[in-house]
């Protein structure tokens, strides 16, 4: 069974696995859950959770060389270090990743990772890779967050108009035309991102900031990719959307020796 912190407050109750540092669920008081968590996703060890938050680190995607999707960091197990009561409305929880025999044979790094997760009225997180290097090394990275949808025919994404973006599918560069909306499969990669990206359905509207970054990714499988993705039910892609703080692609970053960044989350 997997090992996971919960933290419940006046605010929000919230869950965190040590594999992968994953928030797997927040839900503020009296609201419904913000983020989409698959029905029969893995919950076990060394698996990726689907839905939640996956931290896709050192690399997002599959860059050449490179067999595992996303990188190592959401399938390892994380160090819970802390659980601070800030006040009774909020929450911190630190999980720390260093590398290990293993982590070095795919990325032949010296590293620490540091998660900070604030569960309050606000959902916040923090990812701080530390170079414990004696060389500098590049990193991308993304905050993979499935947001919950009424459906997602009800969904508008705004906030990227006239963004340049890559096309995943097609690997074709392209720039918004207006809002954001779905009826086909959607997995875009957009650049010169630094202002909040707004998700509106039927029953919200949310703001989603990210700092540290200037590349957001866009993702629905829609029908047919959703029938053939692991963990997941056929008719799933109704339910979420994926809206990802990212440092991807050009947004790439190379971080010097003792030296850190840090990539943020605000919901
Ligand atoms: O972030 C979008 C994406 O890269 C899609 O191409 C899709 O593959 C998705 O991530 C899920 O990837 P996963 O490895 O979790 O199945």
């Amino acid at each position: 069974m997997l090992e996971f912190i919960e933290i419940k407050n006046n605010k929000a109750h919230a869950k965190i696995a040590l594999n992968g540092a994953h928030v797997f669920h927040y839900q503020r008081v009296g609201q419904k859950p913000l983020l989409y968590l698959s029905e029969i996703s893995d919950l076990e060890e060394g698996k990726s959770i689907r839905g939640g938050i996956p931290i896709c680190w050192p690399w997002f995607g599959k860059p050449e060389g490179k067999t595992l999707q996303h990188g190592f960091a959401r399938t390892s197990k994380w160090t819970h270090t802390s659980t601070n009561k800030i006040d009774a409305n909020t929450t911190e929880v630190v999980l720390k990743l260093k590398h290990s025999k293993e982590s070095l044979k795919l990325f032949p790094y010296k590293f620490e990772l540091a998660l900070h997760v604030e569960v309050g009225e606000n959902l916040k997180l923090e990812l701080k890779t530390t170079n414990l290097d004696a060389k500098a090394f590049e990193i991308t990275q993304a905050l993979h967050t499935y947001f919950a949808v009424s459906h997602i025919g009800d969904v508008e994404i705004s906030g990227l108009e006239n963004k340049p973006y890559l096309d995943a599918l097609t690997f074709k560069d392209e720039v918004q035309n207006g809002v954001i909306t779905f009826n086909s499969e959607v997995d875009r990669v957009y650049q010169n991102v630094t202002n909040a990206v707004i998700l509106k359905d039927k029953n919200r509207s949310l703001h989603v900031e990210s700092f540290g970054s200037s590349s957001c990714v866009v993702w629905n499988p829609w029908i047919e990719k959703c029938s053939r993705m692991s963990a997941m039910k056929a008719d799933a892609y109704k339910e979420f959307v994926c809206i990802e703080s990212a440092n991807a692609f050009e947004d790439k970053r190379i971080i010097l020796a003792n030296k850190s960044h840090t990539l943020k989350l605000v919901l």
